[in-house]
């Protein structure tokens, strides 16, 4: 694995980057306090975030997090973080920091992947769930710590839940702030995958390298046409499917794709 973490910045240590053919991975780097999310953490996520996004050859993401925690939510300890003024101003954080950075992993052009290696909590686990697969090593967890601060959750919390795991299971886990093992987060849907803790990484390079295989920009509208299909009625998702499909149907890949099985040989992708 080639790693890039940008040499310029002295405190870009907080977010790494490494490169392994067509799959970047991104790893949350403050290990001594759960990588939680502090201002500098968030400007060097969004900047390799952007950079995987306008980088060609990367055609799938991986994110995870150093040490024994994914990422533990708001850096609590951050005495500048939510103060304007002298007074909390938590919402104009959320607004500025938390909300771009779930949109940022919203529009990505590539398929992310979270590999949770350890507790993710608040906007951490928030920040997980938005991600499009999750893959969740077995001795890690899932903390929506928010009411034991008196907040509510964010980072697309309030909206990924519900749709994931369904109103009641939303609500129990959104007042209680228990502990979701990841056994049980994939039981009840709220993640892709339960895996042993030492082939974690394995399973979500594997994962993410076959992603990166496939046609990327159709991967992409996928997830833009599941997210869309969720504000609309049936008739209404089948015309946004057409629509979709008439444009990815001219596009390369899926000519390449018709082609490869038709002449029976293994499609080469292209389209991003
Ligand atoms: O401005 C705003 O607030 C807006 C944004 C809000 C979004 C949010 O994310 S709000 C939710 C914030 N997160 C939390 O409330 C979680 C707080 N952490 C915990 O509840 C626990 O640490 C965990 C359940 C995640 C893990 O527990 P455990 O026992 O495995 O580890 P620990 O001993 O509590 O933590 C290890 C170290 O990480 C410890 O430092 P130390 O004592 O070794 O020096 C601890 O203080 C530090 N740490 C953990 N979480 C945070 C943190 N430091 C700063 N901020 C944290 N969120």
């Amino acid at each position: 694995m080639t790693t890039t973490s940008d040499p310029s910045a002295a405190s870009a240590a907080s977010v790494l980057t490494a490169t392994q053919g067509a799959v970047r991975v991104i790893t949350l780097n403050r290990p001594a306090s759960l990588n939680s999310f502090n201002a500098e953490m968030h400007g060097r996520l969004r900047a390799a975030l952007d950079d995987a996004a306008a980088d060609a050859s990367v055609r799938a993401v991986v994110i995870t997090g150093a040490g024994r925690g994914f990422c533990a939510g708001q850096d609590l300890n951050d005495p500048d973080l939510g103060m304007v003024g002298g007074a909390p101003d938590v919402g104009g954080v959320v607004e500025k920091l938390y909300k771009p950075l779930a949109l940022r992993v919203r529009s990505m052009p590539v398929p992310v992947v979270a590999a949770v290696n350890g507790v993710a909590a608040g906007a951490g686990a928030n920040f997980a769930l938005g991600c499009d697969i999750v893959v969740a090593a077995r001795s890690s967890s899932f903390i929506q710590a928010f009411s034991k601060i008196g907040l509510v959750p964010d980072c697309g919390g309030t909206w990924l839940l519900p749709r994931l795991v369904g109103r009641a299971r939303a609500i129990g886990l959104a007042m209680t702030g228990d502990k979701l093992p990841a056994e049980e987060a994939a039981r009840i849907g709220l993640v892709w995958q339960c895996v042993e803790d030492s082939t974690l990484m394995d399973a979500a390079l594997a994962l993410a390298t076959r992603l990166a295989s496939m046609p990327t920009r159709a991967l992409a509208e996928t997830r833009h046409a599941i997210d869309e299909a969720m504000a609309l009625d049936y008739a209404d998702a089948l015309s946004a499917e057409a629509r979709r499909q008439d444009v990815l149907g001219r596009a390369p890949d899926s000519r390449e794709g018709i082609a490869a099985f038709v002449e029976k040989r293994t499609p080469k992708f292209t389209d991003r």
